[in-house]
């Protein structure tokens, strides 16, 4: 493990979520939600974002799966900020386009230090096995607010949902790989006001 690790165990009424996260691993994790389209999502920013992450999720999935989701969002948002420590020496914003098939999605992030979410992705409702598509922006709005970190996620073409779910996900995984790289000409925080 590198020293940008972080352990985010959180418990409420409805979800209890555990998330392990390194962010110089090398792709691989062991997700295990409950939710198998989820897991599967998790798996592609672990591979993608050459991180390390380990997620389990206790969940009230007799009503939906929407905490558990939006929850592991929270959590994995946490580890993320956590794991950045005080981000020197970081590149501080990736960006990646990403084709699935007929799909082809962007996503940009920035360490900004204030969490935004901007989405413009053309989901139909529906499910993708049990996992309801309205989730999907929860789960990156999440993660964003609890990072701290501006994400924009755009879609360009595509028309299979589960394609541009993951073509999503993907880029988010670049770009967050991008991000977090150590830059060794970066001497301090990548910012003029000195703070991130
Ligand atoms: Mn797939």
């Amino acid at each position: 493990m590198s020293n940008r690790n972080a352990t985010v165990n959180r418990k409420t009424s409805e979800t209890e979520i555990s998330v392990r996260l390194d962010l110089d691993g090398s792709g691989e994790s062991e997700i295990l939600t409950g939710v198998g389209f989820f897991d599967h999502m998790l798996t592609q920013i672990a591979r993608h974002g050459l991180l390390h992450l380990a997620v389990s999720a206790i969940g009230d999935h007799h009503i939906d799966d929407h905490h558990t989701v939006e929850d592991v969002g929270i959590a994995f948002g946490t580890a993320l900020q956590e794991a950045i420590r005080d981000k020197q020496g970081i590149t501080r914003y990736g960006h990646a386009i990403v084709p699935m098939d007929e799909a082809l999605i962007l996503c940009a992030v920035d360490f900004s230090g204030r969490g935004l979410f901007v989405e413009q992705l053309a989901l139909k409702s529906g499910k993708i096995g049990t996992f309801d598509v309205e989730l999907v922006p929860e789960f990156f709005q999440a993660v964003a607010a609890n990072a701290k970190m501006t994400v924009h996620i755009q879609q360009f073409a595509g028309n299979n949902t589960h394609h541009i779910i993951e073509g999503a996900f993907k880029a988010f995984g670049r770009a967050l790989a991008a991000a977090v790289a150590i830059d060794p000409r970066i001497k301090g925080i990548p910012s003029s006001k000195g703070t991130l």
